[in-house]
């Protein structure tokens, strides 16, 4: 009370001497006067109309971007384009106490290779869980391409829930993508390797033992979590395997992926070859590759699988045995591969190629129906003809990589990563419609809830990998540029250029906010990592103490403003594990927990009971506290361990 009164007689004394004078001049400046002082001209001013967001006014959509080399998930508004939250999922994020705290580390463990631990990821594509085609806000989905794991995010709290490894592949990329209810997660292979697990065989041998796939990973939506034992692969041939994407409508039950270096080039200047890009780009076409995954789960289903490394994988043989497997050549170095809403097309486009192709589902299936092939690929796979397959090819520019979609009818937008461009243009006319510059280098682009059979339109945003210029230098490294356009009309119109400062985010999904429900407070007690009971929880007056030879167990609580127990006494060398639940009811009052000099944190939500656990193995006197600012009291929300020499 008496700092809260000198503060206010602080004021008082300000105000006093005339310096709330400047203040209120301040305010009656007019926005002319404003535009004038900071340079801005009518249509900065229209932009910023367009995208802010007074306080306790909400954004139309949320978005979930990939952190990049983070291994994070990023959330933020749009248009505001504001930070939410950063989701740790692969690697360990203090704030959250993920991975300083049991329950979360039990979540990084699943993420473990070969027993080692991985404290870090390359996350690329996100990917919002879908019911008939739209999303449906329930689950996130992201992937990791330098250790090929998918995580599973439950966007009820926005927490992580599961890790699963990949059984066969050494990478990844063309991860993650749904089937339009989520029956699977597509996850495809980028570098071939043998698919045995630690399993060496020389460069020389790369046609014959390197492989790629793609893997279907079954989500089991009733429990919120992958079903490992339930997903299956089919086998591909060592081309680099990248972005695929889900049909849908009418190419249901269908999936389609892009590959790059079908030349099957393995790099060696020792051994006198041209470089690795040169030597994969020798060829002018790539193959997209065409499987029937429906088809392809009965036959795992019906026993035609093989396992390796306890994982159902269809072989190649089997694939094309069945005619499930098909390929169609691609402009060369080919990257994104885009379903139209519809389900009627495949947009490709090819790095080194100025158009993108539009495949026509309805077309390679009646070249299947005829059995109609110009070829077999040296695997024995059928090759459907380029021509036979193509409904359009469009010149958009230089480098186009990634398409998303308008509702607006056959409107689609590239980017142009060469050209620093982002084209609109009909796909079903295929003509260019309109072109707007961007800064620079755009990668991934994104429509709202433009990957789904139902996009939203009116905003997008350019995922730029260089920022250059755009903002404040801090060093050499550089943030990214995510850039907001508004595409209501016909001509797109820049609005917001936003920093990513958190790794290089490839991907970002849009969803509708008023689709997302998510919970303000756990049921108490409960262990959100695993959404049961957690077996450490205790109602207030249940807190106590057990000790048990060299391990204490400490079932306690936390409740504005105090830590029940407030003192813990030990032994040099006790095993200490320490249960926490958060009684409060109350929206936002989250608490902290910390033992210090112990590297551990926990961020214990209302209703949630979190666990930590250490090794008492120093004899001192160590404070725990609260580490969230929780009430007027929050730095008496405090105890001491107390660890008492042998
Ligand atoms: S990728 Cu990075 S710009 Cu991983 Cu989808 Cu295309
Ligand atoms: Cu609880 Cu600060």
């Amino acid at each position: 009370m008496r700092t809260l009164a000198i503060k206010s007689g602080v004021l008082l004394l300000a105000a006093g001497l005339g310096l709330g004078a400047a203040g209120s001049a301040f305010s009656a400046e007019s926005l002319q006067d404003v535009l004038k002082r900071r340079g801005l001209s009518q249509q900065d001013l229209l932009a910023a109309a367009k995208t802010y967001v007074p306080t306790g006014k909400r954004d139309e959509f949320l978005a979930f971007s990939s952190g990049g080399q983070s291994g994070q998930v990023i959330v933020y508004g749009i248009p505001s384009m504001r930070i939410l939250k950063y989701i740790g999922v692969f690697t360990p994020e203090p704030w959250q106490g993920y991975g300083f705290d049991e329950n979360s580390k039990a979540v990084l463990k699943q993420g473990w290779i070969d027993g080692k631990e991985i404290t870090w990821g390359d996350t690329h594509h996100p990917a919002i869980s879908e019911t008939n085609g739209q999303y449906d806000g329930q689950f996130l989905f992201i992937n990791d391409k330098a250790n090929p794991r998918l995580a599973v995010i439950d966007l009820r709290d926005f927490e992580t829930k599961q890790i699963v490894v990949n059984p066969i592949y050494k990478s990844e990329h063309g991860g993650a993508f749904v089937t339009p209810n989520s029956d699977y997660v597509i996850e495809a292979a980028q570098y071939a390797s043998p698919l045995e697990n630690k399993k060496f065989y020389p460069l020389e041998e790369f046609n014959e033992k390197y492989r790629g796939g793609v893997t279907y990973w079954k989500f089991d939506r009733k429990a919120g979590r992958i079903d490992p034992k339930k997903s299956f692969s089919v086998e591909l041939p060592p081309y680099s395997q990248d972005l695929s994407d889900a049909g849908k409508g009418p190419s249901d039950g269908w999936s389609f992926t892009n590959s790059f270096c079908t030349e099957r080039y393995v790099g060696g200047i020792e051994k006198g070859r041209p470089p690795y890009e040169a030597g994969c780009s020798a060829k002018d076409t790539d193959y997209l590759h065409v499987i029937n995954w429906k088809k392809a789960a009965e036959l795992v289903a019906a026993g035609k699988a093989k396992k390796i490394n306890g994982h159902d994988v269809l072989s190649i043989d089997t694939a094309v045995k069945e005619g499930i497997l098909f390929l169609i050549p691609e402009p060369k170095s080919p990257h994104g591969a885009d379903v139209t809403p519809d389900g009627k097309f495949i947009v490709v486009s090819g790095k080194l190629d100025t158009h993108v192709s539009v495949y026509s589902f309805e077309k390679i299936q009646a070249a299947i129906k005829a059995g109609k092939f110009e070829s077999k690929d040296p695997y024995g796979i059928p090759v459907i003809g380029m021509k036979d397959a193509l409904h359009t090819q469009v010149q958009l520019g230089l480098g186009p990589l990634h398409t998303q979609f308008d509702s607006k009818t056959c409107v689609a937008y590239t980017s142009l990563y060469v050209d620093s461009q982002v084209a609109k243009w009909n796909f079903c006319e295929g003509k260019v419609l309109d072109k707007i510059s961007v800064h620079y280098n755009i990668g991934h682009l994104m429509t709202m809830e433009g990957d789904t059979m139902a996009p939203k339109g009116r905003y997008l945003v350019a995922l730029n990998k260089l920022s250059i210029d755009r903002f404040n230098p801090v060093g050499p490294l550089h943030p990214q540029n995510h850039q907001l356009i508004d595409i209501a009309n016909d001509k797109m119109q820049l609005l917001y250029d936003m920093p990513l400062p958190l790794g290089e985010p490839h991907y970002v999904v849009a969803i509708e906010a008023s689709k997302l429900k998510p919970g303000v407070r756990y049921k108490v007690g409960t262990d959100s990592r695993t959404d049961k009971p957690h077996p450490g929880a205790v109602r207030a007056g249940e807190e106590r103490i057990e000790k048990k030879g060299n391990k204490i167990t400490v079932y306690g609580t936390l409740i504005r403003s105090h830590i029940t127990p407030e003192t813990i006494e030990a032994d040099v060398g006790d095993e200490v594990t320490i249960h926490l639940t958060n009684l409060e009811r109350a929206q936002d009052e989250t608490h902290g927990f910390t033992v210090s000099t112990y590297n551990t944190h926990a961020s214990v939500e209302p209703g949630k009971t979190v666990t930590v656990k250490f090794k008492a193995d120093k004899e001192g006197v160590y404070p725990y506290y609260c580490t969230e600012f929780c009430s007027a009291l929050h730095l008496e929300m405090q105890g001491y361990l107390l660890v008492k020499p042998k």
